[in-house]
């Protein structure tokens, strides 16, 4: 693209798409357009080789440009593009269906499609409620999320999350009868943990003050991220996890993970669910479901939810729930030659191997000039440092820039950066991204 500036700073080939969670103006002012992408690089439209530290957006667990996505989807779009799943179905919607409860946390057999990770929370959060009244208690309708949660930004998912930022301007356009738990972020105590911080896990006591405050009777579940991503990464305490399932049990309230990023691999485990040994009652996925190829969503239930459903006389709809696009052919297809490359090359439990190495090479930029915090979990890594006085993000949003102008693509949340490359990353690629951050971090007043 031909990125003409006026001399205002704008640019009109730039201007009609407005940009997700991006900051326009900065953007459209000074671009940065990915054009190609193979293997852990993007290319950018000026041709630089840029290497991946975020897998995309947390979403292309296998690499870009697997040739086996490709011809799959082509493949699907050749024969069938398009099939309803509203009292209609296609083959390949049940044999992934099949597949993805193959690779799940025990139980969580019963596979409802949607498109993205939102609209998978949503899904959830629905089924839930829905849930405890076909069981008879349909005064639970209440939803627990957490201080720092992001699920993201359907109604439903910006409720229970708790960034500021994704709620505060939207008013008091929140559903009704949610509240939270606290976040488990606790720098003072656990800076520079490596792996889990020690620190915290009676933090998971919080949930039980607020079943005293609403009653459980009214709670239809709480729902976390298992590690949180998008507030920066968020790891959990030892035993936290644990703690949430032992309380929810005993109360009949639902436990909800939002895998939309710890998903498929990036913990070591295909879930983490399973690196955690604690199993929800229903989990969201996304992303790397089809190695971030197609859009795809998919929450897992319980047997034992899905069959709490199905009453009733036989024709008629157990769930009043859905999308056009619920199981895509094409998304199915995606996922299905996505699935088959994680089990041949071992991907869904290669961040465990790779850990380790991951781990020192994270915490090797302990003492750089601002850096507070450095968290690692999985393929997951952070670094948080210190805000500019009176500036949050100012410092953040440098990093972030200058990595990418020297070839390294990280996130940034306020003043932490985040990485979790595609898991196919080899070590000296570990420390070309680490090095790389390192350095610029050094550099950035
Ligand atoms: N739940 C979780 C836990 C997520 O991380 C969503 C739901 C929403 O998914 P969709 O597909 O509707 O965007 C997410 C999304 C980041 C970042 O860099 C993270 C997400 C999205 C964009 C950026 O932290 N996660």
């Amino acid at each position: 693209m031909n990125a003409q500036l006026t001399p205002a700073g704008t640019n009109p080939e730039l201007d009609a798409f407005w940009m997700p969670f991006t900051a326009n103006r900065q953007f459209k002012a000074h671009p940065r357009l990915l054009a190609r992408a193979q293997g852990m690089y993007y290319w950018t439209a000026d041709g630089r080789q840029v290497l991946d530290g975020v897998a995309g957006l947390w979403c292309v667990n296998a690499g870009h440009g697997r040739r086996e996505i490709t011809e799959a989807v082509t493949q699907q779009l050749t024969t069938m593009e398009f099939a309803p799943t509203f009292q209609m179905g296609h083959p390949i919607a049940f044999e992934l269906a099949n597949r993805l409860a193959g690779i799940a946390p025990p139980g969580l057999d019963r596979i409802f499609f949607a498109n993205s990770g939102s609209e998978s929370v949503d899904t959830a959060l629905k089924i839930a409620i829905a849930y405890h009244r076909a069981r008879g208690a349909a005064q639970r309708t209440r939803l627990i999320g957490r201080e720092k949660g992001y699920h993201g930004v359907g109604f439903g998912g910006m409720s229970v999350g708790g960034m500021i930022n994704n709620r505060k301007f939207f008013g008091s356009s929140m559903l009704p009868g949610v509240d939270h738990l606290p976040h488990t972020l606790d720098i003072e105590r656990n800076a520079f943990s490596h792996g889990l911080p020690q620190w915290g896990a009676q933090l998971a006591n919080e949930l039980e003050r607020l079943i005293a405050l609403h009653d459980a009777s009214t709670i239809a579940a709480v729902i976390v991220e298992p590690v949180s991503g998008s507030a920066g990464v968020v790891l959990p305490p030892v035993g936290y996890l644990k703690r949430l399932r032992e309380i929810c049990d005993k109360h009949d309230i639902l436990l909800i993970f939002d895998e939309v990023i710890t998903g498929f691999g990036r913990v070591g485990k295909p879930f983490a669910a399973q690196a955690f040994d604690v199993t929800p009652d229903l989990m969201t996925t996304a992303k790397g479901l089809t190695n971030g190829a197609i859009p795809m969503g998919a929450v897992f239930s319980q047997r034992k939810i899905y069959d709490a459903f199905m009453q009733g006389p036989e024709n008629s709809i157990e769930l009043f729930h859905g999308y056009t696009y619920s199981a895509h052919p094409v998304a199915c297809a995606a996922a299905l030659a996505t699935l088959d490359i994680y089990l041949k090359e071992g991907l869904l439990t290669r961040a465990a191997s790779l850990s380790a190495h991951w781990e020192n090479a994270v915490h090797s930029l302990r003492g750089l000039p601002h850096v507070i915090d450095l968290r690692n979990y999985g393929l997951i890594g952070a670094v948080e440092m210190e805000p500019r006085q009176g500036k949050p993000g100012a410092r953040g949003f440098d990093v972030f820039l200058k990595c990418f102008e020297r070839g390294v693509m990280v996130r940034q949340t306020g003043d932490t950066i985040a990485m979790a490359p595609p898991l196919v990353i080899e070590p000296a690629q570990i420390e070309h991204l680490v090095e790389t951050l390192g350095q610029v971090i050094r550099e950035t007043a």
